[in-house]
This record gives C-alpha cells, sequence and structure tokens, in this order.
C-alpha cells in the first residue's frame, strides 16, 4: 500500500511556514490576498492539487496562479477540475483547512485526514498544470507550488506565464485528448488556432470591422493579444493599450475591465472617436468590458449584461434559423448585479435564473440548460452547449445558420470566461449583424447604477441570502436598507461581503443616477456604521 511521504512533506513544509496571525479562506476565485503573505498557501495548494488528481484517477488538475482583477501587491491562486471547469465546492472546504493547519505536523496530520475521509488511493499517479500571470510575486509563489507538487511526487507541465482561460482550455484538452471529447491541441498554440479559425470563418464574406482597441489592464492579456495578431491575419486588426508589462504597480491601475464597470468611464489613457468601440480586459484576461463613444463622443458602457443579450439574443435566432428550436432550449443565468433592465428583456424572452456571485455558480446553473448563456454584469462569463445539443448541432442538415452556430460553438471557450475569445465572440455578432455600438445598446436602456466598496472591520459578519439579495447578518439591517429603498421608486439595493477583497459592495440602482448614487452612498453609510468602521474613514459621499 502506498504511504504519505510523511518525512519528505513535513520537512519541505517547514520552509513554508504558515504566518500565525493570517486566516486563509478559498473565496468567490480560490485563495487571494496580498502575495507576499501566500508562501504556505500555495506550497500546501501543490498538494492538495495532487490529491485532488489522485481521487479523479490522476486527471489532470490545474492551479492559476493569479490575482485578477486586484492590485498588483495581492496574488492568488485556484484550482481548476479535470472539465476546465473550477474546483468543486465541497473540496474548498479541504482547501481552506489544509491552509489554515497553524504548523507542519498539523499540515501532514490534514493531509492525512483528508486521504482518509475522501479514500484516496494513493498508488494513483497525481498530474498537475500550472501557470502564472504577470505579477511580479508570481514566480517565488510558483517556485513554493512545486515544492508541493514535488513532495508528494506529482508530475507536472509547467504552462508559463499565460491567461486564466487557457489555462482552464489546456486542463481540458490535456483530460480530453485522444477521447471523443476532444475540446482542441493541448497547447497554446492549439488554442489561439482553435479561436482564430473559427472567428475567420464568421468574418468571412463580411466587410473587415473596424480596428479594436483592446485596453489590456497592464496584464497578462497583453501578450495573448499580441501572439492573436499573429493568426488573425488581416481579417481583423486589433491596436493595444495598456499593455506595459515592465512599469510596477501599472496593473489594473486605472484601467482594465473592473475600473471601467466600477468607475462607469473611460481609463484615462483611453480616447476615443465618435462612433468607435473599444474593449478592456482584466488583468488574467478572464472579464470583459465594451463601450463605444456616440456622435458626440460621449462614453456608453456595454457591460457583462448586454454582452449576454447580444449572444443569447444571436444563438436563439441561429438555433431557430437551424430548425432546432424545438430541440435545443436557451437559457439566461444573472447574479444579483445584473441590471434590472437587462432582467425585464431577457425574461420576456428567455428562462433566466439568479445565482449567488462567481463563475463558478454560474456555470453550474448553465449546465442544466441545452444552452446556457452567463456574463456577470462585471464581464466575467462564457456560453454553455451541453454534449447533446452539440452533438444535434454536428448531425442536423448543413445550412448557413448551423454552420455560423458550429462556429459560434469554436470560438466560444466553453471552459470558463475568456476576455479574448469573448471580445471575438462580440465582434464576430456584431459583423454578422451589421450592428454598431449603438443598435447593440439600443436592446434596452440600463438603469442607472451604483457600485460601492465599504471597508469594515469584519466582512465575515456580513451574510446573505436568496443569491445574496438579502442580508440576514448583522440582524436588522436588511430591514433599514428596505426602509432607505422604498424612498427610491424603481430603487433596488443589496449588500454583500467580497469573496476576493477585504470589503463589503453595495450595489443600488434607480430611475435617476443621482437617486442611483445617494441610493447607494446611504447604504454604504448604514454599512459602514453598522460594522464599526473608524469614523475617520468614513467617506464624505456618504449621507
Ligand atoms: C472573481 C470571480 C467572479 C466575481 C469576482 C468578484 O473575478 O471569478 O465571478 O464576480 O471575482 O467577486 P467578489 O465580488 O466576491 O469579490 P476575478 O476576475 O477577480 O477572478
Amino acid at each position: 500500500m502506498t504511504m504519505l511521504p510523511v518525512k519528505d512533506l513535513q520537512e519541505r513544509s517547514d520552509r513554508h511556514p504558515k504566518p500565525s496571525d493570517i486566516k486563509f479562506q478559498y473565496g468567490t476565485a480560490g485563495f487571494r490576498t496580498l502575495g507576499k503573505t501566500l508562501d504556505s498557501v500555495l506550497f500546501r495548494v501543490g498538494v492538495l492539487a495532487a490529491l485532488r488528481s489522485k481521487k479523479l484517477d490522476g486527471k489532470t488538475i490545474g492551479v492559476m496562479v493569479t490575482a485578477s482583477h486586484n492590485p498588483e501587491p495581492d496574488n492568488g491562486v485556484k484550482l481548476v477540475d479535470p472539465r476546465g471547469e473550477m474546483l468543486e465546492s465541497s473540496w474548498e472546504a479541504h482547501a481552506t483547512a489544509l491552509a489554515n493547519a497553524p504548523n507542519s505536523v498539523a499540515f501532514v496530520a490534514a493531509v492525512d485526514e483528508l486521504v482518509k475521509a475522501t479514500k484516496i488511493d494513493l498508488s494513483i499517479p497525481a498530474r498537475v498544470v500550472y501557470a502564472r500571470d504577470t505579477r511580479p510575486t508570481g514566480p517565488q509563489l510558483i517556485a513554493a507550488l512545486k515544492d508541493g507538487l514535488e513532495a508528494i511526487k506529482a508530475e507536472y507541465r509547467d504552462a508559463g506565464v499565460t491567461t486564466t482561460p487557457v489555462l482552464h482550455y489546456l486542463v481540458r484538452t490535456i483530460n480530453t485528448k485522444g477521447t471523443k471529447d476532444s475540446y482542441g491541441k493541448d497547447t497554446e498554440e492549439g488554442y489561439l488556432t482553435k479561436l482564430s479559425d473559427a472567428f475567420k470563418k464568421l468574418l468571412a464574406g463580411k466587410p473587415t470591422p473596424p480596428p479594436l482597441l483592446i485596453d489590456c489592464a497592464n496584464g497578462v492579456g497583453a501578450l495573448m493579444a499580441e501572439r492573436f495578431k499573429g493568426y488573425l491575419g488581416d481579417i481583423f486588426n486589433i491596436n493595444l493599450v495598456n499593455a506595459d508589462l515592465h512599469t510596477p504597480g501599472a496593473l489594473n491601475n486605472s484601467c482594465g475591465a473592473d475600473f471601467v464597470k466600477v468607475n462607469q468611464k473611460l481609463p484615462p489613457s483611453i480616447t476615443l472617436q465618435p462612433g468607435q468601440r473599444a474593449c478592456s480586459l482584466d488583468g488574467d484576461a478572464d472579464r470583459l468590458m465594451y463601450y463605444y463613444a456616440d456622435e458626440r463622443g460621449q462614453f456608453h458602457m456595454l457591460d457583462g449584461d448586454k454582452i449576454t443579450t447580444l449572444v443569447a439574443s444571436y444563438i436563439v435566432e441561429l438555433v431557430k434559423a437551424s430548425g432546432l428550436d424545438e430541440q435545443i432550449k436557451v437559457g439566461v443565468i444573472q447574479t444579483a448585479y445584473a441590471n434590472g433592465s437587462s432582467t425585464k428583456y431577457l425574461s420576456e424572452r428567455l428562462p433566466v435564473k439568479c445565482v449567488p456571485t462567481g463563475v463558478k455558480h454560474l456555470h453550474h446553473a448553465a449546465e442544466q440548460y441545452d444552452v446556457g448563456v452567463y456574463f456577470e454584469a462585471n464581464g466575467h462569463g462564457t456560453v454553455l452547449f451541453s454534449p447533446a445539443a452539440q452533438e444535434l448541432i454536428s448531425s442536423h442538415k448543413p445550412s448557413t445558420a448551423l454552420t455560423n452556430l458550429k462556429n459560434i460553438i469554436d470560438v466560444i471557450n466553453q471552459t470558463v470566461g475568456d476576455a479574448l475569445s469573448d471580445a471575438f465572440l462580440v465582434e464576430a455578432i456584431l459583423a454578422q449583424k451589421s450592428f454598431s455600438g449603438v443598435e447593440w445598446d439600443s436592446l434596452y436602456c440600463d438603469l442607472p447604477n451604483r457600485l460601492v466598496k465599504v471597508v469594515v472591520s469584519d466582512r465575515n459578519a456580513f451574510k446573505t441570502e436568496d443569491a445574496e439579495r438579502r442580508l440576514v447578518s448583522p440582524p436588522s439591517l436588511q430591514a433599514k436598507v428596505d426602509e432607505l429603498v422604498r424612498k427610491y421608486e424603481g430603487g433596488r439595493s443589496f449588500v454583500r461581503p467580497s469573496g476576493t477583497e477585504d470589503v463589503v459592495r453595495v450595489y443600488a440602482e434607480a430611475a435617476t443616477r443621482a437617486e442611483a448614487d445617494e441610493l447607494a452612498f446611504s447604504v454604504a453609510g448604514l454599512v459602514y456604521d453598522e460594522a464599526g468602521g473608524d469614523p475617520s474613514q468614513r467617506p464624505k459621499e456618504f449621507l
């Protein structure tokens, strides 16, 4: 019987001591906090990833080192399950338990307990593929991860510095290689070829779209977008801005998808000509935010809800034109952040479900449909086609609509939100429909909204229910929020703890911009007071 390499695990773990004052938590998208505090977590995640692989019969597990939209000093790590999806939620608790074992002895004991509790056969080989984004703490964290993988004798593959969606793609392609479910070639080149070929087919015969300006958030998306240029040829031109990977502190700073969504304005580094369209990626290129300037040069944002609407409507159209509308049903998944107007527009046409924040929740809900379209309002999302739907599409009688549908499937990275794949998807649909930003935007009119972050002493004191739309704790706070909301016609607001930053988030929407701002800041003030923040930190906008 194969035993745990206890001595090696313990000795190597001693080189990666856990900071005594930090409690780590596997949150919305894995562990995420200051990069310099994560050494022990990475070592332990290496061991955990190997155990997960053994548990799943030696399937390859992915490990991505990134903190995505967070500022540069932060870093993080998340595990990717064999089909390229997020780690199964029951294992998040195991990850948290291993990360918080106070010392090496306790860590090895926790590993042993996990092996026994989940009945892992240690003789099964473990296989892991890992990658990192461009953060300065990345190389050291990868070294700690490798130490963990070696301690438990896992086989590993280094995918280098790449985007989160490429890592997810690699996991799926490695695990499906040579099977009927093959998802493509298991290399970055395979990814670039698959997406760009499908995109080029969708654009063939259409007028060449104007060059697309891509704000790369000074992150790893710049590398991948640059590589795509060589695969797109003359059929589509992209111009990169905020592609600086060398200036310290530049990552996600005053640029990128989160900046645009939260501030509802252009990054200061970008100017748009009237009619021009552009988009922003986030730090690891899994989120996408579109925008355009109207004929007066005024900025308009086309967020994840607008992407959902464009994509879902087009897929419904293709399914119908292919004669498959009886067999293939399209559904949409949103979160509480979805603009009320988008929910109204979509639910008049399609089934719409609301789930808690986090692509892992949306992804699982989307699997319940033949075609599940999900984008969080922040631009994080994709489209899933069930195996049965794909089978039907691949064997149905040929038509132009069906060919387009097949190419749409190939341009999409179904494993996870992928900003570049999503941008190609959007551009392909706009080209197919001869839409400009204005026509896309006119599908419905956003309700004015505001998102505010509140720094509190303990965000874990905030608990929610009803897909995060209502607070259950701190007690009585929800009643006070309700009272404020009642003052605004068509008003809506909710409060939830972030799973990626040490803040509580407040969202509000109302009939006018001034009212949405007022409601958001009033609720934020309530939260601030309730959570016992330092009065000197209370922003003056709070009423
Ligand atoms: C991650 C998750 C997203 C989520 C976002 C914000 O995005 O993958 O699903 O919407 O965090 O989550 P929270 O409001 O809990 O902080 P990313 O792009 O940072 O990986």
